[in-house]
């Protein structure tokens, strides 16, 4: 699936703004059928939850409906007719009019429908949508749904961020020419010392010829080719580095022999990534990985996309020093990862597939622990949605330049029954998917070298770890021996990469303490150093990701303060003490290995 674009052959309508809004179950049977019966407004792009100060609002389960009236451009008699949701969290039916037109499960792909033939150029449709926040153990992320006494349904899940939903991506409408590309995929290689290999394959919706040029950034035309197929040689390329992007432009056109019959194009770095023995190689050099696990997470807009906070975040990660971030706990917005193509900055894509880990749920409830992989709880169904879910991921990202490792799931519990039926699967679609790019999965505490059974599939060995946090808490002294000795059990075990993918401390800015006191500015910046003692102790060590970058909104629980404090920065941008240690250590770090 090709992101909408305006080029000389396709136009674009951006369908952001004021949309209606009501919950299910206000708004009469067969809401689609009319103008929804509301006066409430909602924001796209934006979670619904935070927008109307109401708790029935925010503490909503099932179903909620958007709503709004689009005019198609009168000149598209001709073309085909696209809508495009870059995401419905978690889960969407599209009708245009009285139809339904599309149904989506996975709240964090796009999806599109066809509505060629269904409306007509020149006039205008009613565009509803509705949008499901539930989730369960057959979806991914998985939830688990209740009754309350109330007889109203309750939703709790398995990981430790607010559970946002509703249309916080664009949502577009879309021509292209009748005759079109259908899907790119770019990869590329470098050989002979500096000479750059595109290696690309078209698809399109009928046999039509194919040509293409590259373009470097000061305009020249560095390859052409034809086919829909082929490798594009680039001599002397200048190659995408992490802190220095390059980005050629990849012009492509389709013909019917006399003319241009759809046009498309896509940035293109040129860069290499491999893993070698305990090295992750960036076009062939060691890189190590400074930066964060982030989340998309703001004030009032959950988890809706905005470009102010993405300029802002981008400027902070380079004040920080760091040349990295994960996408926990989904993918993000395609915008933040086209950003980070121009900018230079590495990504690390996590799927969607938090807490498939019921140890964390009865750590999170205090209830006992449920086996994590049964026919009742994480099971053959879920495995099909998390493929599913990896499909769509990987056919969205394949071509960008930042992204150099996927991860298949964060802290799924690895050291118990059935894990490896479950991911063994998993991680080898990934590669078939994508033979380029190394693979990983995010290590929980209960995991250890001794008992995990998936990192010997993975290419690096990633790790959540909070020594001095959940473990030893406010005992630094201990907290150190107990990192070194576990980091040095998966060092011996695999002699793969390993690296820190998430270790902070929760801190509430403006809390200060002499003493070794959780919760302060001080503590978090001891612990930070105190890990990175140990860090700089083990050879194989790559990288090292701060859990979080920014204060985060979670749902209500004893050990959250209005949210998950373990941010570098508070959840409107402002650095607390351990973000000075960090720009210290990570700006003079660069070039370490
Ligand atoms: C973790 C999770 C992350 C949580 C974090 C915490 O291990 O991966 O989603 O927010 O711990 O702060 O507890």
């Amino acid at each position: 699936m090709l992101k909408p674009l305006a080029t000389a052959t396709r136009e674009l309508v951006n369908l952001d703004g004021l949309w209606l809004f009501g919950l299910d179950g206000t708004l009469g049977p067969e809401p689609w059928k009319s103008r929804l019966e509301t006066r409430l407004e909602a924001a796209v792009p934006a979670s619904y939850n935070d927008l109307f100060a109401e708790q029935k609002i925010r503490d909503h389960v099932g179903l909620v409906w958007y709503q709004r009236t689009v005019r198609v451009p009168r000149g598209w008699s001709d073309q085909r007719i696209v809508l495009r949701f870059d995401a419905a969290t978690h889960a969407a039916a599209v009708y245009v009019d009285d139809t339904l037109v599309a149904e989506h499960v996975g709240g964090y792909t796009p999806f599109e429908a066809d509505l060629t033939g269904l409306i007509a150029p020149g006039t205008e449709f009613r565009l509803t949508v509705a949008v499901d926040n539930r989730l369960t153990n057959i979806t991914i992320p998985p939830g688990k749904l209740t009754v309350g006494a109330d007889g109203q349904e309750r939703q709790t899940y398995f990981h430790d961020f607010y559970n946002y939903a509703g249309l916080a991506r664009s949502v577009w409408l879309y021509s292209t020419p009748r005759s079109h590309l259908t899907d790119i995929t770019v990869t590329t290689d470098v050989v002979d010392g500096g000479t750059g290999l595109v290696s690309y394959r078209l698809a399109t919706s009928e046999p039509a010829p194919a040509s293409m040029r590259l373009i470097d950034e000061t305009g020249n035309t560095v390859a052409t080719g034809e086919g829909h197929s082929g490798t594009l040689r680039v001599e002397d390329a200048v190659l995408w580095r992490p802190g220095a992007a390059y980005l050629y432009r990849l012009e492509v056109e389709i013909h019917d022999g006399w003319h241009v019959v759809d046009a498309y194009e896509l940035p293109v770095g040129i860069r290499t990534v491999a893993v070698q023995g305990e090295q992750f190689l960036i076009n062939g050099e060691p890189f190590y990985f400074t930066g964060f696990g982030k989340h998309e997470d703001t004030a009032i807009r959950g988890k809706g996309h905005d470009n102010a906070y993405l300029v802002h975040d981008f400027r902070l990660l380079d004040w920080t020093g760091a040349n990295s971030f994960r996408t926990s706990h989904y993918p993000y917005a395609e915008e933040v990862i086209e950003f980070a193509d121009r900018h230079g900055i590495v990504v690390i894509d996590e799927t969607a597939a938090v807490g498939l880990n019921l140890a964390v749920e009865a750590g999170l409830t205090g209830q006992p622990p449920r086996p994590t992989f049964s026919p009742e709880t994480i099971n053959d169904q879920t495995q099909a949605a998390h493929a599913q879910h990896l499909r769509e991921l990987i056919d969205r990202d394949k071509n960008h330049p930042s992204v150099v490792m996927w991860c298949v799931a964060n802290e799924p519990s690895s050291n118990e029954d059935g894990a490896r039926e479950y991911f063994e699967p998993l991680i080898k679609l990934t590669r078939e998917l994508d033979p380029t790019r190394p693979v990983t999965t995010t290590a929980v505490i209960f995991a250890t070298s001794e008992n995990d059974r998936l990192a010997d599939l993975v290419d690096v060995v990633s790790l959540n770890r909070y020594y001095g946090w959940y473990v030893a808490t406010g005992d630094l002294e201990t907290a150190e021996k107990l990192l070194e000795a576990d980091l040095r059990g998966w060092a011996a075990k695999h002699g793969k990469p390993i690296m820190m993918s998430e270790y902070g401390a929760d801190t509430i800015a403006g809390l200060h303490s002499v003493l070794d006191t959780p919760w302060t500015e001080e503590f978090q910046a001891g612990f930070l150093a105190m890990n990175h003692r140990v860090f700089d102790r083990i050879p194989s060590f790559v990288g090292e990701h701060v859990w979080n970058f920014a204060d985060f909104g979670t749902g209500p629980a004893i050990h959250r303060v209005d949210g998950n404090k373990k941010g570098i920065f508070t959840r409107d941008r402002r650095p607390k003490t351990a973000a000075f240690a960090l720009r210290e250590r990570w700006t003079g770090l660069h070039g370490r290995k």
